[in-house]
């Protein structure tokens, strides 16, 4: 078996190079700010990386440093918001607002730090009553690895679809940098949940799967002593595995091994990755109880499936295994391991069983999680996803998805998911519903880029208690560019 340098070293070899071009906000006049003074300048869209400016100065020649506060923000509502309100867990370093000090004016100033970011508020927080500071030029150095001239165009005659894909187009163009980003503001690192709905999205619009190579081959040169893939990974300074691990995260790296495949005919990769992909199946095994059911260890994050912090994960996590191991079952006979072909249905038959059994309500038809035997959307889309219901019972639960009694998904991961669902079941025009429905409407409120969360019913959703440290450039949210390209052209 390949070992984990070999795997880092053929990462290493695909590391893309980013194309940069520079961004100045349409209209964009000399500004003159006295002590006191903001403005916000809007650059028309989204976009990543480094601010440059050029400073001068009227009145006397400056006699105490000029003191600038930066603040950004992917939506126009965020400028809003108090950085200084956020009480919530995840770490407020991820704040995009800036402090800076000029001692000698004029100057030409590059912040140092890549931001992601639609509007640019700036604040003279002090200069002097001698002199006013003074705005010559500002633009930003924009970065990506994605080529625009690889996009593949769509056409669709609908206006609201057109926008939705274009949308979609430019949140993956922003979240591909040296890896697939999750979210260009946060957390700016590669995830495998993600990384598997972003190469789907990637392979119908920029078509760079050298990049889900890259990836593919991070994740594998990542896994720890028993083989295990990490949920993340860091690539600077250093390729670094996070300390975090999924159920389903670890999983997903079958399937998207074999999407990848499907896309590219890749032999030599899906040879050498394979052994990386089938041990996640036999690691999950451990997180089985003897019935076939997964253990719901209770720990939070021990599995993602959706921000929803009310969901219980049992059945989501038992549809994931079935899911990836209907995808084991596929490479392993695409590669002729007749042996692990046969194991892998075997496997998948007990637990979807064990699914039949345990985890499905008879009476009213949905499946169940948990101790509390708790009713969720996510639950019934895996088990859906899972072939544990199948054909006409299948698509009689797609349909009644919308009751009510069921908990929600906040994550337009989730949502892509349910998609999927509908797709698999053979109803288009329901999977076209929800994509107007869900992304059409963060389209009309005003996206640029799509979000990290979105429930329509709560527009403060935020999984890390504050909107403000919430992505609204977030790739696994590009479900229109993947499912308007493939099913609807
Ligand atoms: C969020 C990340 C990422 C997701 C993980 C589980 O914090 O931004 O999108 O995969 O959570």
């Amino acid at each position: 078996m390949i070992s984990n340098e070999m795997f880092l070293e053929k990462a290493r070899a695909l590391e893309p190079t980013l194309n940069i071009t520079e961004a100045v906000p349409p209209g964009f006049e000399r500004t003159v700010l006295g002590e006191g003074g903001k403005t916000v300048f809007d650059f028309g869209t989204h976009y990543v990386g480094h601010i440059r400016m050029e400073l001068a100065y009227e009145g006397s020649h400056p006699d105490a440093p000029l003191w600038l506060n930066i603040q950004f923000a992917e939506r126009e509502s965020e400028l809003h918001e108090d950085p200084a309100d956020y009480r919530g867990w995840i770490s407020r370093g991820w704040i995009q607002n800036e402090q800076i000090h000029i001692d000698i004016l004029p100057a030409a100033l590059k912040l140092p730090r890549r931001y992601a970011f639609r509007y640019v508020k700036i604040e003279v927080l002090a200069a002097s009553s001698k002199y006013s500071a003074v705005i010559e030029r500002i633009s930003c150095l924009a970065e990506s690895s994605a080529d625009d001239a690889r996009l593949r165009p769509y056409r669709s005659g609908d206006s609201l679809l057109g926008k939705m894909d274009a949308v979609a187009c430019r949140t993956l163009h922003e979240c591909m940098q040296k890896v697939f980003e999750d979210g260009p503001k946060r957390d700016r690192r590669l995830w495998l949940g993600d990384l598997r709905l972003q190469a789907l999205a990637n392979y119908e619009s920029y078509r760079c799967s050298s990049l889900v190579k890259r990836c593919l081959y991070l994740f594998a040169g990542c896994a720890d002593d028993r083989g295990k893939i990490p949920a993340a990974v860091f690539t600077e300074p250093e390729i670094e595995a996070d300390d975090v691990y999924m159920f389903d995260y670890s999983l997903l790296f079958v399937p998207a091994l074999l999407d990848y495949f499907n896309e590219t005919g890749d032999t030599e990769a899906l040879r050498e990755l394979w052994p990386v992909a089938w041990n996640q199946i036999i690691l999950a095994r451990d997180c089985f109880d003897s019935k076939g059911v997964v253990i719901d260890d209770g720990r939070p994050g021990w599995c993602f499936i959706d921000w929803n912090l009310a969901l219980d994960k049992q059945a989501s996590a038992q549809g994931v295994c079935l899911y990836c191991l209907k995808a084991a079952k596929r490479i392993a006979e695409i590669l002729g391991e007749n042996g692990k072909a046969a194991e892998a249905e075997k496997e998948y038959a007990e637990k979807k069983s064990a699914a039949l059994e345990y985890l499905l309500d008879k009476e009213s038809g949905f499946f169940i999680s948990g101790p509390e035997k708790q009713r969720s959307l996510a639950s019934q889309v895996w088990m859906i996803l899972g072939g544990v219901t199948e054909g006409s019972e299948a698509r009689d639960l797609l349909l009644r998805l919308s009751s009510p009694e069921l908990l929600a998904p906040v994550t337009p991961y989730m949502m892509h998911h349910y998609v999927e669902a509908a797709v698999l079941c053979g109803e288009k025009e329901h999977a076209l519903k929800l994509l107007r429905d869900y992304w059409g409407e963060m389209v009309n409120e005003g996206a640029d880029t799509f979000w990290e969360l979105y429930n329509p019913l709560d527009p403060d959703e935020s999984p890390y208690g504050g909107t403000i440290v919430n992505s609204y450039c977030h790739a696994w949210s590009c479900a229109p560019a993947y499912f308007l390209r493939k099913y609807f052209n």
